[in-house]
């Protein structure tokens, strides 16, 4: 079993790189559960917002469901959340199950791609309706990890690269 603790910024390619390697593992005969922040946030996390203690609380709550997949035979989960502090992150990996995978994309490359228009919102002038307040990287932290497991630079791998270096990882890491 194996739980993958994702931590990258938004829009670094998690859900995808979660999604694409699903496929795979199930193309192999193997079964997965993404556990996915953007999707709790609309259920089981919809109270909370993006203060340090919010952000600590959703992650904690998204580890709890992903530990119940595992403690109910889902041999692997995917938990893909920004988790943007070093010592919440360090505190789920003391559980031997966990592995941490730092998705690395520089934040001009972000601003650039900029698929949802968040990051533009984000910059917008303190005056402006429109502007996100506390997003990470730009006015909240992100703590780059330390000792992550496996690093995915997703600037410049591309998207099938990354799938199977992580494939790969998950099949060299799975223990009963
Ligand atoms: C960061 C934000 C924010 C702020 C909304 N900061 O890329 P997305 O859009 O689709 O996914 C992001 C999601 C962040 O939720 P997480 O549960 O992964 O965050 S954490 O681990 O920090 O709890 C982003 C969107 O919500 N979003 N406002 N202020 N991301």
């Amino acid at each position: 079993m194996i739980l993958i603790q994702f931590t990258g910024l938004s829009g670094s390619g998690k859900t995808t790189l979660a999604q694409n390697v699903r496929e795979l593992l199930i193309k192999n005969g193997l079964t997965a559960q993404i556990v996915d922040g953007d999707v709790y946030r609309k259920t089981i996390c919809k109270d909370l917002g993006f203060s340090k203690e919010d952000r600590c609380e959703n992650v904690r709550r998204l580890f709890n469901v992903g530990r119940n997949f595992i403690e109910s035979d889902t041999k692997i989960v995917l938990m893909s959340v920004i988790n943007p502090y070093e010592s919440l992150r360090n505190e789920l990996r003391k559980h031997e199950f966990v592995r941490t995978v730092f998705l690395d994309c520089s934040l001009n490359n972000l601003i650039k791609r900029d698929p949802k228009g968040l990051y533009k919102k984000a910059l917008l002038p303190d005056s402006d309706i429109n502007k996100i307040n506390n997003f990470t990287g730009i006015s909240d932290v992100f703590e780059i990890p330390e000792k992550a497991d496996l690093v995915l630079k997703t600037d410049f791998e591309t998207e099938t690269f990354s799938t199977h270096k992580l494939y790969n990882f998950i099949i060299n890491n799975l223990s009963d």
